[in-house]
C-alpha cells in the first residue's frame, strides 16, 4: 500500500543546502500546535483493550515480568529485537546523528537548561527549533524498531491496551565536568504523560558512571512500594524535592543502568527516575515512549509519513496512527 506525501512541512530556507551546520530548523506548525512548540496535537481517544495474547519469546517474558514486578527491565537489542540488519541501519543513521549533535553542544561551563544538555533530533529545543525534520517515514528503522512487535508485544501486555507511540528521539549528552548540580530531568522526578508511562531506552554508546546513566527507583510507579509517594497526578510537582527524596527512599531502593552499547531498557517511567548527568563522557541513545490513547497527554513532536507498509502489524499500525 503507498500513501501520498504530504507537502513539506520544513521552510525552504530552512532546507537550503547552504545552511549553517548545527543550526536548528523550525517546522510549520498550525496555530494551535504553535503555542506549545509541538508539531501536532494528538487525538486523545478511547483505549481499547488489548486482546492479541502473543506468544512471548522468553526474553520478551523477560521484559514483561520485570516490568510488572519492579516497573523496569533491562535487557539488549540483540535478545529483544534480535535483528541483525536493523541493528546495522540504527547504528549508521546514529554515527551520522552523533557527528551532527557533537557541533551543536554548547560551550558552557555548566548546563542551565535541559536543551544545554541533552541534544535531541526531533523534539524542539524552547525556541521551538528541531536538529533534522520531524515528519519521519513508517519504514524508517527507528519506527521499525519503536513499532516493532518485539517491543509492543510486551509493552501492550503490560500496560493491557493497544498503546500509542509518542516521543521519538535520537539524544545526544553532553557531559559536564564542571557541572556540580543537576538539573531538569537530572533530578529525581515521574513522568507526566500518563499513569503509567513506557519507555524504552536503547544505549548507542558504552554508558558507564561517567556518562550519565539512567537510574531507578523499582517499584516507584503506581501499585508499586512507592507508588504512593508523591503519588503520579496528585502532586503539583512532578519532582520532588532533593533533600526529603534522599531521605525517604535508601539508595539500597535505587538502581543504576550503566551498560554497555545495546543495552535496551524497558521502564515505567511514571515512577521515579533521573539521568543524563554526564561528567566526563558523552551519552547516545535512542529513546521513545508509549502511553494509552485516553492519557491527556496531546504533544506530538513528530508525524508519521505512511510508506511502505506491508510489513507493520495491526498493533504497529495503531501505535504509530496518533
Ligand atoms: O536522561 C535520562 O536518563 C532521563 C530522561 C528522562 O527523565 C525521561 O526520558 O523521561
Ligand atoms: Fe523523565
Amino acid at each position: 500500500m503507498s500513501v501520498a506525501v504530504r507537502p513539506p512541512l520544513i521552510t525552504s530556507e530552512a532546507l537550503r543546502p547552504g545552511r549553517r551546520p548545527g543550526s536548528r530548523i523550525s517546522p510549520v506548525r498550525d496555530s494551535a500546535a504553535r503555542k506549545t512548540n509541538v508539531l501536532r496535537r494528538r487525538v486523545v481517544g478511547p483505549a481499547e483493550p488489548y486482546d492479541l495474547q502473543p506468544n512471548l519469546s522468553p526474553a520478551q517474558r523477560h521484559v514483561l515480568d520485570g516490568l510488572r514486578a519492579h516497573g523496569i527491565a533491562v535487557t539488549t537489542f540483540d535478545d529483544l529485537v534480535g535483528d541483525g540488519a536493523l541493528w546495522l541501519e540504527l547504528e549508521a543513521e546514529m554515527r551520522s546523528w552523533v557527528a551532527r549533535a557533537e557541533k551543536l553542544a554548547p560551550k558552557l561551563a555548566k548546563p542551565k537548561h535541559k536543551s544545554d544538555y541533552l541534544i535531541r533530533r526531533w523534539t524542539p529545543d524552547s525556541d521551538g527549533g528541531v536538529v533534522d525534520d520531524p515528519r519521519i517515514p513508517s519504514d524508517s528503522p527507528w519506527v521499525r524498531l519503536a513499532a516493532s512487535d518485539a517491543l509492543l508485544d510486551v509493552v501492550n501486555s503490560y500496560r493491557g491496551v493497544y498503546t500509542k507511540l509518542v516521543g521519538l528521539d535520537n539524544w545526544y549528552t553532553v557531559p559536564f565536568p564542571e557541572s556540580e548540580e543537576r538539573v531538569a530531568s537530572q533530578l529525581w522526578h515521574r513522568d507526566p504523560e500518563d499513569v503509567h508511562v513506557v519507555k524504552c531506552f536503547l544505549y548507542f554508546s558504552d554508558v558507564d558512571e561517567d556518562a550519565g546513566p539512567f537510574e531507578y527507583v523499582p517499584g516507584s510507579a503506581n501499585g508499586g512500594r512507592y507508588g504512593e509517594l508523591w503519588q503520579w497526578g496528585t502532586e503539583k510537582r512532578w519532582y520532588p524535592p532533593p533533600e526529603e527524596f534522599e531521605a525517604r527512599i535508601p539508595m539500597s531502593d535505587r538502581v543504576r543502568l550503566t551498560g554497555p552499547k545495546g543495552t535496551l531498557i524497558l521502564c515505567d517511567t511514571a515512577g521515579f527516575h533521573r539521568g543524563g548527568y554526564a561528567r566526563a563522557k558523552p551519552r547516545v541513545l535512542e529513546s521513545h515512549t508509549y502511553i494509552s490513547p485516553d492519557a491527556k497527554h496531546d504533544k506530538l513532536y513528530h508525524e508519521i509519513v505512511w510508506r511502505n507498509v506491508d510489513g507493520l502489524s495491526w498493533q504497529s499500525r495503531y501505535a504509530l496512527a496518533c
